[in-house]
């Protein structure tokens, strides 16, 4: 069915629409009369309904015209619908096993039809919290990371196709504004929406407003999300962003999709995993479980994240020397050049990915969206040790990314901060 219109459904009027649109209509088995309709409700910014039949499945998601954890006060494009739409489909093009497959798409209606992730896959985030390891999400974070990233690229496509696809996804300047605003602006200045936990940080948050060097960095980064179209970015790769089994690691929710660094993606997802490591103290209960272990299990989930990505991407560049426009092969035709070409861009992709990765653990912390990871503390006291410990590692990271080498000297940094 192609609406005309937009309009926001709700329980009744979701049913309808399954009804009349004959390709999700198909996979309920055409069975409407026992349907169990459930809003989930827990992202912060659109409406995703869990639809159930007794002979198949779905999710509908569906944008709205503001930022649903703020409301109507702060307005936001519904286009957003339409690239993320687009971005689950060229994502799910080059690595389907971690991307739900799109099944309709209404842009009048800003609505996405996809494949329903089940249980027992959960968020991430709460897995971490829960404190569950999870043996393959490196694994399979890094393989999604590696192809996706490296075949919307010039290493893999001509300009003329890179350069068109850049042009669809400016499209998507809104939610990029978002971006720009709540990650690389607003904790570094006062702001109505920042929050953070007082009065134990009203003074970390003041140093970040005070820190000329940290504003001269974050001005960098800045810059880089704004003019550097190296890929097809999921752009908010967060671990609310990840649904998971043990065998199991399913990317959802692209709409801030766009052509920008790679390192916003590898750096949201580790970045992530940080604030998840510094989060670990306050779930700890006094008796059985000091999450000793289990924050071992994070810094080792951090190093192969890295280290496995290193090691696919290269390997998917190897494989496809000279097809895309960046080095062309009539130049860069000798072993030594290549390797030293390819040494270059994964060092600059690991100190983007670092910096990145600290920016937004600081805005977790001091600017307007919060994490479950810190805010299901609920002793304020405990939960501000554990938020200024990310605070300074991310702060040292963001200054000094540039000085780190590989991924173990990022985790003995890490280890050092948690113990000062
Ligand atoms: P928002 O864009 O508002 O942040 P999300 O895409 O993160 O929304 O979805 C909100 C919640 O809906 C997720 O946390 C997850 O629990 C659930 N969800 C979203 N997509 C799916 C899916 N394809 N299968 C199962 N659950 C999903
Ligand atoms: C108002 S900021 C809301 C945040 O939620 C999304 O998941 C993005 O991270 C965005 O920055
Ligand atoms: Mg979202």
């Amino acid at each position: 069915m192609a609406s005309e219109a937009f309009r926001p459904l709700d329980d009744r009027s979701l049913v309808e629409y399954l009804k009349s649109t004959p390709s999700l209509a198909e996979k309920l088995g055409n069975q409407f009369d026992k349907l169990e309709i459930k809003e989930v409700g827990d992202g912060n910014l659109n409406f995703v309904y869990i639809v159930v039949s007794p002979s198949g499945s779905l999710v509908i998601k569906q944008a709205i015209p503001y930022i649903r954890c703020i409301g109507e006060s702060w307005p936001m494009t519904k286009e957003r619908a339409y690239f993320e739409s687009s971005t689950l489909q060229e994502h799910g093009r080059w690595c389907p096993e971690q991307v739900p497959e799109v099944y309709h798409f209404d842009r009048a209606m800003c609505l996405i039809g996809m494949r329903y992730i089940e249980p027992p896959h959960i968020i991430l985030r709460k897995g971490l919290i829960a404190g569950i390891e999870y043996p393959l999400l490196a694994e399979h974070i890094s393989e999604y990371l590696a192809k996706t990233l490296f075949h919307t690229s010039l290493l893999y496509l001509t300009t003329t196709d890179h350069k068109s696809s850049v042009a669809k996804y400016c499209g998507n300047v809104e939610m990029c504004r978002l971006t720009e605003q709540v990650v690389f602006s607003d904790p570094y200045k006062l702001s109505e929406y920042n929050h953070w936990t007082s009065p134990y940080l009203d003074g970390d948050a003041e140093a970040i407003r005070g820190d000329d060097i940290l504003k001269l960095e974050v001005a960098e980064l800045k810059s880089k999300f704004c003019e550097r179209a190296q890929a097809l970015i999921h752009g908010d790769l967060h671990t609310g962003s990840v649904m998971v089994t043990t065998g199991s690691t399913q990317v959802i929710d692209p709409e801030f999709g766009f052509y920008g660094p790679m390192g916003f993606d590898v750096g949201a997802f580790v970045g992530n995993l940080i604030l998840a490591y510094y989060s670990q103290d306050g779930h700890a209960d006094q008796g059985s479980s000091d999450r000793r272990q289990y924050k071992e299990w994070i810094l080792t989930s951090i190093s192969d994240t890295w280290n496995l990505f290193y090691r696919k991407f290269t390997d998917i560049w190897d494989k496809n020397d000279g097809h895309g426009e960046a080095y062309l092969s009539d130049i860069y035709n000798n072993p030594e050049l290549q390797s030293l070409i390819k040494q270059k861009y994964m060092e600059e992709l690991f100190h983007d990915s670092l910096g990145f990765g600290a920016a937004k653990m600081i805005r977790r912390i001091v600017g307007v969206a919060h994490v479950e990871d810190f805010e299901s503390i609920k002793e304020a006291s405990k939960r501000a040790e554990c938020e200024r410990k990310a605070l300074n590692f991310a702060k040292a990271l963001l200054k000094a990314r540039r000085s780190f080498h590989c991924i173990s000297e990022v985790v003995s940094a890490i280890r050092q901060h948690d113990s000062s």
